[in-house]
Parts: C-alpha cells; sequence; structure tokens
C-alpha cells in the first residue's frame, strides 16, 4: 500500500495519468495487483486509435506520411508526442499539422512544430518513430519511458496548436490529435484549415508573446501585407514590371489563404486567383499547383495562360512557390526554386553591400539544383553556396550559419533566416543619427524585407511577396529575370526497388555509399556525357530510389537519366518493368 501511495505521488497533478508515471517495479506491481479503472479507460482511448498492421512507419523528412487510413493512431499518438514535447519545453505551444503536401488527396500526413516555430528537432524524430510504431498495449509503457528519457515535468500545463490542410481526411485526423493531447491532460487548440507556414508563424508568434492568440491570423495577415505594401510604396523602379499575376492555388489551402491576403493589397499586387475548389476532394494537386508544374515542366491546368504573364504555383500546404509563364509563342518557361534563390540572394547581397552593414552571405542549395544556377550564384554573383542533404529542416540548420541565409530547394521549398546579429546590427543603424541618409533608406528596406519573409520556414506566399518585391525593385519582367542565365537539361526519375534503403548516401546526397559499387558504376556511365552529372537516393516521401540527371542537351540528360535508373535497378533489386 504504501508504494502505491508513492507512484500517487510521482504526479499529483494530474492523478488520472498513470502513463506518466516511471517504469519501475513499483510501477509493474501495481498494475499487476489492482488494474485500475483509469488505466482502463485510457487503454480503452488508446484502442479507439488502433494501430491497423504492423508495417514500420518512421518520421521521414516531412513527419509522417502515407495512406490516410492508416494515420489515425499515428496522428492521435503525435498528440500525446506534442502535449509531452510541450512539457519539455517549458509548456511552450507545439504544434501539430495534418497535411501530405503535394501528394495526391488519398494520402495524408503529420508533422510536429517545436516552439520557435522550426521543425521538430532532430533527435526527436526518433521518439516520434518508437511511439508510431509501438503496438496498442504496450503503447503507455512506452509513453512512460519517453516521459523519464526526455525528464518531462509532468506537473506543467501542456499546449498544442493543431492546423490542418483541406483534404476530406485532415478533419477526422484533426480530431485524433486533439484527443490525443486531451489525453495527456494537455490544452489543444484546433486552428482549423491553414496552411503549414501559418501554423509555424502562430506557434512562433504566441511563444514570443507577439500578439494576443484570437488575433494571430490577423496578424499574420497584416505583417505580410504591411511590410509589402511599405517596400511597394519606395520602390518606384516599375520598368518592365507588371503587377499582374496569375494565382494558381493547387485546389487547396494556399487558395484560401490567398483569398485573406487579396483584400488588404490594395491595388499592389493585382492576382486573380485559380485552381481554388477546395471542396471537390479529387482536384487537390490535380494537374496544378507547384509539385505538378515543376515535375511536369507544364503550365498548371484549370485556366488559360495569357501570354508572359506570371503564373504563381503554390502546393497543397502553401510551404513551397514556383513561378513560370507561357511565352506569345505558347512556349512554357519555369521559373523554380534555383531561380527564386539566386533572384532573392542577389537582391540582399546588394542591399548589404549598399548599407555598408558588415554581414556574411551565404546561400544554401542540394544536389537537386541546377548546375548553371550554382555556376552563376558562385561565378557571376560571388555569392558562397553550400550544399546539403534534401529536406528543409538540413538547409535551414546550414542557412543560419550565415548572418543573412538563403536556402532554396529547386522545388521551390525555401526563405532567408538572418541572424541575431543581423537583426541588431539592422536596428542599431536605424537609430544612428549619424548614418548618411541613402544608407538609412537601404537599412529601411532591408527592415521591411526582412518583415515581409516568413523565416519560421518556407512559406510559399511570403516568398511570392519577396519574389515580387525583387522584381519590382529591378523593374523586370518575367524575361528579364530569366535572363539570368539558362538552367542546364535536366531530368528526374523513379526506380522502384525491393528496399529502397539499402541505398545510403554521403556528401550532401551526391554521392552513394551504398550498396557497394553503385557509385563506381554512376561515375563510368557520367564520365561519357558532356556536362554530365547524375546522383540517386531513396525518396523520403515516397517508397522509390529517386534518379537525377543533367548534361548539355535534353537528349542527353534523358538517356543518362535511363543509364543510371538502370544501374540502379540492377544493383539495388529492382521490381517491375526496367526503366526506360
Ligand atoms: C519533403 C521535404 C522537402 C524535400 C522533399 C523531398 C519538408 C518540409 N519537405 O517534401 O524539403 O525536398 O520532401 O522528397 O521538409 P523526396 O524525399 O520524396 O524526394
Ligand atoms: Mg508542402
Amino acid at each position: 500500500m504504501n508504494r502505491l501511495r508513492r507512484v500517487w505521488r510521482l504526479s499529483p497533478a494530474i492523478p488520472t495519468c498513470p502513463v506518466l508515471y516511471p517504469v519501475t517495479t513499483t510501477f509493474t506491481f501495481h498494475r499487476q495487483i489492482s488494474p485500475r479503472a483509469t488505466d482502463r479507460k485510457m487503454q480503452a482511448t488508446i484502442e479507439k486509435y488502433p494501430r491497423k498492421n504492423d508495417v514500420y512507419i518512421q518520421y521521414g523528412t516531412a513527419g509522417f506520411r502515407t495512406k490516410a487510413e492508416l494515420l489515425d493512431h499515428v496522428v492521435f499518438r503525435m498528440g500525446v508526442l506534442a502535449a509531452l514535447r510541450s512539457r519539455a519545453k517549458g509548456s511552450m505551444a507545439i504544434g501539430v499539422m495534418i497535411t501530405a503536401s503535394h501528394n495526391p488527396e488519398p494520402d495524408n500526413g503529420v508533422k510536429l512544430v517545436d516552439p520557435h516555430g522550426e521543425m521538430l528537432e532532430v533527435a526527436w524524430e526518433a521518439i516520434a518513430s518508437r511511439l508510431a510504431n509501438a503496438s496498442d498495449s504496450e503503447f503507455q509503457e512506452e509513453l512512460a519511458k519517453v516521459a523519464i528519457q526526455t525528464g518531462v515535468d509532468v506537473n506543467k500545463p501542456a499546449l498544442v496548436f493543431i492546423g490542418r490542410d483541406t483534404r476530406s481526411s485532415s478533419e477526422r485526423l484533426g480530431e485524433a490529435a486533439i484527443a490525443g493531447v486531451k489525453f495527456y491532460q494537455g490544452t489543444a487548440v484546433d486552428h482549423g484549415q491553414v496552411t503549414t507556414p501559418m501554423l509555424h508563424y502562430y506557434v512562433y508568434a504566441h511563444n514570443m508573446n507577439l500578439t494576443p492568440d484570437p488575433q494571430l491570423e490577423d496578424s499574420y495577415f497584416s505583417k505580410l501585407a504591411s511590410s509589402f505594401i511599405s517596400l511597394s510604396k519606395e520602390i518606384t523602379t516599375k520598368k518592365n514590371y507588371s503587377p499582374f499575376v496569375d494565382f494558381d492555388g493547387a485546389n487547396g489551402v494556399g487558395a484560401l489563404a490567398i483569398e485573406k491576403l487579396l483584400p488588404r493589397l490594395g491595388n499592389t499586387l493585382l492576382l486573380t486567383v485559380h485552381n481554388t475548389d477546395t471542396v471537390t476532394p479529387s482536384t487537390l494537386n490535380k494537374e496544378c499547383g507547384a509539385d505538378y508544374v515543376k515535375t511536369h515542366v507544364a503550365a498548371p491546368k484549370g485556366f488559360e495562360p495569357t501570354p508572359n504573364k506570371r503564373i504563381v504555383s503554390v502546393d497543397g500546404d502553401a510551404d513551397r512557390v514556383i513561378y513560370s509563364y507561357v511565352d506569345s509563342q505558347k512556349q512554357f518557361h519555369l521559373m523554380d526554386g534555383d531561380h527564386i534563390a539566386s533572384l532573392v540572394a542577389g537582391y540582399l547581397m546588394e542591399m548589404v553591400k549598399d548599407s555598408g552593414l558588415e554581414l556574411s552571405l551565404g546561400l544554401v542549395q542540394t544536389a537537386y539544383a541546377n548546375g548553371n544556377s550554382t555556376k552563376y550564384i558562385t561565378e557571376t554573383m560571388k555569392i558562397p553556396v553550400a550544399f546539403t542533404s534534401t529536406g528543409v529542416k538540413h538547409l535551414h540548420h546550414k542557412a543560419l550559419e550565415y548572418d543573412i541565409g538563403v536556402y532554396f530547394e529547386a522545388n521551390g521549398h525555401g526563405t532567408v533566416v538572418f541572424s541575431n546579429n543581423a537583426r541588431n546590427l539592422v536596428l542599431q543603424a536605424m537609430n544612428d543619427e549619424k548614418l548618411d541618409e541613402s544608407k538609412r533608406r537601404v537599412i529601411m528596406r532591408l527592415k521591411q524585407v526582412m518583415e515581409v519573409i516568413n523565416s519560421t520556414v518556407g512559406d510559399a506566399i511570403s516568398d511570392m511577396l519577396l519574389v515580387e518585391t525583387v522584381l519590382k525593385a529591378r523593374g523586370w519582367s518575367m524575361e528579364d529575370w530569366e535572363a539570368a542565365y539558362q538552367d542546364l537539361p535536366s531530368r528526374l526519375m523513379k526506380v522502384h526497388v525491393k528496399d529502397r534503403n539499402v541505398i545510403e548516401t554521403v556528401d550532401a546526397d551526391r554521392k552513394c555509399s551504398k550498396p557497394d559499387g553503385l557509385q563506381k558504376e554512376i561515375d563510368r556511365v557520367v564520365s561519357s556525357y558532356s556536362f554530365g552529372r547524375s546522383f540517386v537516393r531513396p525518396s523520403g516521401t515516397e517508397d522509390v530510389v529517386r534518379v537525377y540527371a543533367e548534361a548539355e542537351t535534353q537528349v542527353e540528360a534523358d538517356k543518362l537519366a535511363v543509364e543510371v535508373a538502370r544501374v540502379v535497378y540492377n544493383n539495388a533489386d529492382g521490381v517491375g518493368p526496367i526503366p526506360s
């Protein structure tokens, strides 16, 4: 009896939550002798979200992602984990976002947002995977182990913000997340349909006390709109710039968000919004949106492009953006993340120089960056480029090494991060009465640019406003922007293999270390192509191996991709038809 009382004292604030108890002999004893009604009730709640099969699921580059019907238990458990994480972080808000981004509608996913609006700390990804894969009967024990391992103070309150995209399964999964938070005695705040970057911002703004919770949405849109309008007023160079833009909402949550932003922009940006059907499930990302445009190298369907008019496409959760246009000869032109990166970095570099501030600026890319973009950025713009593995978290982390770190993946994920040093120097200079007037104006502009950027994570809408600012400042049309450099022809392919994880990569995905001999064969194939480059990596979001190839001509790039895909097929137990 004494031992039992000791158990109760461990968690006075949450007496009905035995999963928080350390797994000790005391606990085992207690459970064996007296299975309490609360234990049974909690087990019943867990079993309302049963793990339906024993296929291992992993917290990957963008959280968990698979068929929506397999995710209820995962999302419930992520609600629990988010509440635990909130306690581990001194009760700061943690975000849970339900989305499968650009994937087809039947898929869904879940990812956690950390207190400063950043992605979940890498060390916790393994914890998330452990909890997601525990059997229903082991879950409470596994959770108790995690609570001990992470040293959470169970007496602290926990706060979790939930957001979701427009998928038909997202509402149900959102409820599972809320149930998970409540199961762990936390407070869940349902923010409904929001873009991924909006949820990141809400978490950050709440934890930094930037704005009262009921005004989070208003604060997000006002911050973007007011800084963009101020910048627009400042910039007088218009030349070839036109404010007319076609916006492709991918029939997803980005379409809902842009409708809220539009009235606040006045006539600074004249957007026509297309692909806004968020009610018919089959339309999401279907032949439209950033992923479609980038992978098919084609204009989005759903409207007739006007010659030479900018098209801005976002993906299903609006965290990536791709620009494009169709010229008067009906030729399609793609302006992907690499073009956005060079445009933005060039503008920022110029401002840094003109301001006289001593700030380091660098750009981060992945192996998917077109070779000619890297060449242009390093050789012509003289901006240092660093490479990381694929996945926003890797680029973001690397970008933090600079005072101004610009990062973009070719697929349109990206943003700019600023160090505390950069923010402080800008603020100091603004208050420096002796500062030359022209420098002050540049510094004021830099400050406004910082405001228009959502630095917590890549944000399609904020990125669009940034690109528009630069194009306007330069007085550029799409053709002017495109003239900076020409992409080397490239080709992406997928190879189906028995187990994609037999392929391991090093050197920012540019080389593979396993299986033995594969890299040697790839090198041999690549060596016979002029300007040839190719690499392979297991996808983090699909059960395939991805092959990237570029070469001097499109025919050569296509040929190289097929040759390398065959090498992968032969060396990594390919399944299905031989790549052709
Ligand atoms: C996810 C990542 C993205 C990466 C992509 C690679 C985030 C928010 N998103 O969408 O950065 O480029 O996965 O997909 O991290 P893959 O592993 O299937 O090629
Ligand atoms: Mg996305």
